[in-house]
């Protein structure tokens, strides 16, 4: 059933370059766009082969997030709008690697191995950014494809989470999902929140020239500019460039306003990166100074709201948030000893967040780079619904239940989404009559550091404990906590990039010096 005349016609077209070796990293595959073609090619014949096994939809997403303009990215998501599972990282690096002579040989171990049904049918829906690269690299997923015999649906241009939507929305039977099933359905989530008095507030949102711009226009025009006022800031129309200066990443790490945003103090910002999974808040003091309402001030502040409303609604479900190694200690510790909800901690990447989050009932997980969502066991949708719909409770308890139902209908559940979560953001700092200043108060961010440093073999440096400490190269964890033991509220720790070919330090500690100081010396540890 694999016919093996046009995959070797579509695989010259799409020729591997020899010696090129990728791996299926934390986010797909991601590298110099001039140099993938192969990849993506393989990646459309690889999610055919998911979709004919699991019998569903597959989604393709290429996008390189937030690097360059001239990277490129692919990656695959599963039925449920979820992320591709482990196991199968595995084979699409086997896939991905294979010469053209051995491709066949390749794909007919993949069927074997996983026990493919070949005469099944496979649907596979197809979106990318806006990168100048991206349309000619989605059709060549197209290709793989068609090589493998799939149906292709293809969204053109979307924010990745609006992709890991419609994929799970279609799975569920919903097969005309499309980008307006994702408006309409966040857009009233959020005006049944925001119902009351209106928001009477605006946003300016530095879409980093990416898709998120012309996205969040048509999120907009669905809510209405007179509940909310959002005003759109590098939106890739002018002549900035994808990335370079702007959005989350940027903002996050450099603790500073994109380019060509001039900040006036109280004023609420936020930032996208390149195709809107990652959100970053920013604003000035009155001393005008950078305030930066990360990752991990956002999940507080959700976390926050849910165990009010938990509280007063009196529906007994277990609440918690995950985190990875790069939260912030004072964040950690706001939740945990104010807020009394168990914070767990995870590998970097946001699948290994997520895996933890649906741990619990309803599980809240943000990186600090702004990626995050929550997750909510379907029986306790059921709880909070039946709580919401029942008349014999108090009216303070069911009115918690209603609007906790409908919060929860405002957060995009399958992934990380800039766009639903900013909405959640705005809502609650509504329903609290909250402004910026309120929200950055929550705790302080112990200051930080995050260095990267180039070495001749990332790989060799090992971790455990959700990469809090390492395990190779001997010795090197005794003079890491040597240095530590330095710093008031020391704590640092080092881990090879999954995305880059770079080691990444962070450390913190009471000041911005020893922070900056302890990362140093740590980077000099592993040089
Ligand atoms: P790596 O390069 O593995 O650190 C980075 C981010 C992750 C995640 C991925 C995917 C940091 C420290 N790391 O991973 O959180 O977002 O990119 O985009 O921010
Ligand atoms: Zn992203």
């Amino acid at each position: 059933l694999l016919q093996e005349i046009p995959i070797l016609k579509l695989a010259e077209v799409h020729s591997k370059p020899d010696k090129q070796a990728m791996a299926y990293g934390t986010a797909g595959f991601r590298g110099k766009a001039s140099k993938m073609d192969h990849i993506f090619f393989r990646m459309g014949m690889l999610a055919v082969l998911r979709s004919k096994m699991l019998k569903s939809a597959i989604g393709v997403m290429v996008t390189a997030s937030h690097n360059p303009v001239l990277d490129n990215g692919v990656k695959l998501i599963d039925p449920c709008g979820e992320m591709l599972v482990e196991s199968w990282e595995v084979i699409a690096t086997g896939l991905a690697n294979a010469s053209n002579d051995d491709l066949v040989k390749e794909l007919k171990k993949i069927v074997a191995k996983e026990n493919i049904d070949l005469s099944q049918t496979a649907t596979i829906l197809l979106a990318r950014d806006t990168r100048p690269s991206s349309l000619s690299l989605s059709n060549a997923v197209q290709d793989g494809i068609s090589a493998l015999g799939g149906t292709c649906r293809n969204y053109g241009l979307l924010t990745t989470p609006q992709l890991h939507y419609i994929v799970s929305c279609y799975n569920d039977g919903v097969k005309d999902a499309d980008e307006d099933t994702y408006y309409k359905w966040f857009s009233s989530a959020f005006k049944t929140l925001v119902n009351e008095p209106p928001v009477n507030s605006n946003v300016t949102v530095d879409c980093a020239n990416g898709v998120g711009a012309p996205k969040l226009n048509k999120l907009y025009e669905h809510i209405g500019a007179n509940v909310i006022d959002i005003i759109i800031h590098n939106d890739g129309e002018g002549c900035g460039k994808l990335n370079e200066k702007c959005g989350a990443d940027y903002v996050k790490i450099q603790q500073r306003a994109p380019i060509g945003l001039n900040m006036e103090p109280f004023h609420r910002y936020a930032s996208f990166d390149g195709d809107a999974d990652r959100i970053v808040y920013y604003s000035l003091d009155c001393d005008c100074n950078f305030v930066l309402l990360d990752g991990d001030k956002i999940a507080s502040l959700i976390t926050l709201y849910i165990k009010e409303l938990l509280d007063e609604s009196k529906v007994d479900v277990k609440l918690g948030m995950v985190q990875t190694a790069y939260a912030n200690g004072n964040s950690t510790r706001y939740v945990t000893d104010t807020l009394n909800v168990m914070v767990a901690c995870a590998r970097t990447g946001v699948k290994h967040l997520h895996h933890k989050a649906v741990e619990f009932d309803i599980g809240v997980y943000f990186e600090a780079n702004g990626h995050g969502t929550v997750t909510v066991k379907e029986e306790c949708s059921n709880v909070i619904e039946r709580a919401a719909k029942d008349d014999k409770l108090p009216a303070k308890q069911k009115d918690a239940a209603i609007k906790l139902k409908t919060f929860l209908d405002v957060i995009n559940k399958t992934v990380g989404d800039a766009m639903s979560d900013m909405l959640a953001v705005e809502a609650i700092l509504h329903a609290k009559g909250w402004s910026v200043r309120e929200w950055a108060q929550l705790y302080t961010d112990l200051p930080n550091r995050q260095l990267k440093v180039t070495v001749a073999d990332r790989t060799v440096i090992r971790t455990t404990d959700s990469e809090r400490r390492t395990t190779s190269p001997e010795g090197l964890q005794e003079e890491i906590d040597k240095l530590v033991a330095l710093f008031p509220n020391g704590r640092s720790f080092v881990r090879p990039s999954g995305t880059e070919d770079v080691v990444r330090v962070y450390a913190e500690s009471d000041t911005q010096e020893h922070a900056d100081s302890l990362a140093k010396k740590v980077s000099i540890l592993i040089y």
